[in-house]
């Protein structure tokens, strides 16, 4: 594994590198998201940094203003397995299916995927090409991606592996990554790595969680350490077109509570430039994406959502009630961390990872169960800390309604379900 570094604040912007960053959000001294600890682990100390992000007024970028090592967070184990939600494997099927039809035009250009985890998206790809490679530098979900028969390399994507896999393999018709682009603080060494290892008429496609969406829905718990950047089609587009390529098409998605697919290529490709672009330009500039005011209005209303939280909880607590967390998600270290909800407010945390189990979360040492255990003996309320499933796990748990059990979420406020 490489050095680890100590944390870089930076009050420059990443991309711009000589404009200023305006920090807007606070979340105070967070641990890492999907740092889950052991029983020994949590009378240690936790490695913590303070969760704040910027605006950069030049090249309108949202991003973390301290940033922690990516090989501290993508080692040998990382927690989070893509594989877990029905809901998202039928949406890589789709994704899948829409490459194969609309993108794929040469068997024999290689098809790159980052960020590969343990395969969900890779194996469907393989069903349309011979040539598909995965990138991936956390060693157990690259494992498991092999297990299924797939070519993946352990590493960090970088313009360094992209000369390696352009001089083994030749261009890529297709660089595919789904919630990976805002994962890698070196955004413009992805872009050269891009224009250096497309093929003329190849293609580039990126999922992320959307900006517009965060700020309209008060997701503010989007904003972690394995997040560096919150992307708008404004703030891509200016990064891409400083690397010679461009997006042509881009498209709302309705995953992980509202994200943006991106269709790119290089400047002088034959794809023209589809409306939907420049439609999705014009509403983030009416809505205020260029202004620094509107992050400070969103971090007033991240505020209020935080004290209709903490309020509601005490509710019912007063009430006597029975509240346990469902989903132990990276998410929900931001939430129980800025609102201070520990083991004294949720008795657990049940999840379907088999290998969080038996754990706590991180910074508030909330213990992690089975779902098997909910159901043994259902509580009165479960706080769903993966607001994005709520549909997937509501349809689930018909059996926790059907006596009585109710929902919360704080998306985008504080209410029962
Ligand atoms: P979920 C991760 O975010 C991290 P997280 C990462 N940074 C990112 O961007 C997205 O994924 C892609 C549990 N669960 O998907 C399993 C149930 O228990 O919102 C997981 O522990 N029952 C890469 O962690 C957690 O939720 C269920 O029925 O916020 C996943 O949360 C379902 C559907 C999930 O991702
Ligand atoms: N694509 C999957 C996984 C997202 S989790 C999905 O949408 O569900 C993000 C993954 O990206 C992790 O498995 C992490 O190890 C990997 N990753 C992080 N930085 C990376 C980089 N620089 N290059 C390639 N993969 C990276
Ligand atoms: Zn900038």
């Amino acid at each position: 594994m490489n050095e680890i570094k100590p944390s870089p604040t930076s009050l420059t912007c990443r991309i711009c590198e000589d404009s200023k960053l305006y920090p807007f959000l606070d979340l105070g001294r967070m641990p890492i998201a999907n740092a889950f600890l052991s029983n020994e682990q949590i009378s240690q100390s936790e490695y913590t940094f303070r969760l704040q992000a910027g605006f950069c007024d030049s090249c309108t970028m949202v991003q973390l203003v301290e940033t922690v090592d990516p090989n501290m967070l993508f080692h040998d184990h990382y927690a989070y397995f893509s594989s877990i939600s029905s809901f998202m494997d039928e949406h890589f099927t789709g994704l899948a299916v829409t490459i194969g039809k609309d993108i794929l035009y040469d068997d024999h250009l290689p098809v790159v995927e980052i960020g590969t985890n343990d395969g969900i998206l890779l194996q469907k790809l393989a069903g349309f090409t011979p040539n598909a490679i995965g990138i991936e530098p956390s060693a157990n979900v690259a494992a498991a991606a092999r297990k299924k028969g797939l070519h993946v390399v352990s590493e960090f994507f970088n313009t360094d592996l992209a000369a390696r896999l352009r001089a083994q393999h030749g261009q890529a018709q297709l660089v595919v990554g789904t919630n990976v682009l805002c994962h890698i603080p070196d955004l413009t060494g992805v872009a050269r790595a891009l224009e250096a290892m497309l093929d003329a008429e190849g293609v580039f496609i990126f999922e992320d969680p959307y900006l517009l969406e965060i700020m309209t829905q008060l997701a503010y718990d989007q904003i972690y350490d394995e997040h560096v950047y919150y992307f708008s089609v404004t703030s891509l587009s200016r990064l891409f077109e400083k690397h010679g390529l461009r997006i042509f098409r881009v498209e709302p998605i309705p995953v992980h509570g509202g994200s943006m697919r991106v269709y790119g290529c290089r400047m002088a490709c034959s794809r023209p430039v589809e409306p939907v672009v420049t439609a999705h330009l014009t509403a983030e500039r009416e809505y205020g994406l260029a202004s620094l005011e509107t992050y400070y209005a969103f971090a007033e209303r991240v505020r209020h959502s935080r004290v209709s939280l903490t309020e509601l909880l005490r509710e019912l607590q007063g009430d006597g009630a029975r509240v346990v967390g469902y989903a132990a998600s990276s998410k929900g270290t931001v939430i129980l961390n800025y609102c201070g909800i520990g083991p004294e407010t949720l008795e657990y945390v049940c999840d379907n990872t088999p290998s969080k189990h038996g754990l706590f979360t991180p910074g508030t040492h909330i213990p992690i169960v089975p779902i098997d255990q909910f159901a043994e003996n259902y509580p009165d309320y479960a706080f769903v800390l993966a607001w994005n499933h709520l549909k997937e796990i509501s349809a689930k748990e018909q059996t926790f309604r059907e006596q009585g059990g109710k929902f919360i979420s704080h998306i985008p406020t504080a209410r029962i379900t």
